[in-house]
């Protein structure tokens, strides 16, 4: 379920951190620039946030802090995109507005579950 018993909060998912780049803007390619993320999967969005040290264990708001960038995770893909960059454990999350994603972990567990929670997200919103 994505949301609480209030109904009205979204539901945190996930939370973490993990290598990212973004690799396209609106189709567009970009350079990469690979740097560690704090993100976080609540509702139907992926959030990142900037600096992972003020972030804490009990809450996924971020208090001071505002999200780097947000994907609307609607009609989002996910692929493993091992061969798009020489670290191991990388997926792309491709949104519908064009705009793509790397995200890695060192640990293959972390990375697994990390697309594993996207996918079935991504599920969820391509049945309602
Ligand atoms: O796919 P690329 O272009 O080989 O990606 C590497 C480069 O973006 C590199 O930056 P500069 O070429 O701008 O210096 C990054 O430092 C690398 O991390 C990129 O490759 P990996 O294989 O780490 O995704």
């Amino acid at each position: 379920s994505s949301l609480d018993t209030d109904g009205m909060t979204p539901e945190l998912e996930k939370a973490g951190l993990l290598n990212k780049t973004k690799i396209a803007e609106g189709g567009r390619k970009l350079r990469k620039n690979w740097n560690p993320s704090w993100v976080v999967l609540v509702g139907n969005s992926l959030m990142f946030f900037k600096d992972p040290k003020t972030q804490n264990s009990d809450g996924w708001k971020p208090g001071n802090s505002c999200p780097e960038s947000s994907v609307d995770l609607r009609g989002a893909q996910l692929q493993w995109a091992n061969e798009l960059s020489s670290k191991k454990n990388v997926f792309k999350l491709r949104t519908v507005t064009g705009n793509e994603f790397l995200l890695q972990a060192d640990t293959d567990s972390v990375i697994r579950e990390w697309y594993c929670t996207i996918q079935k997200v991504i599920d969820r919103l391509d049945k309602e």
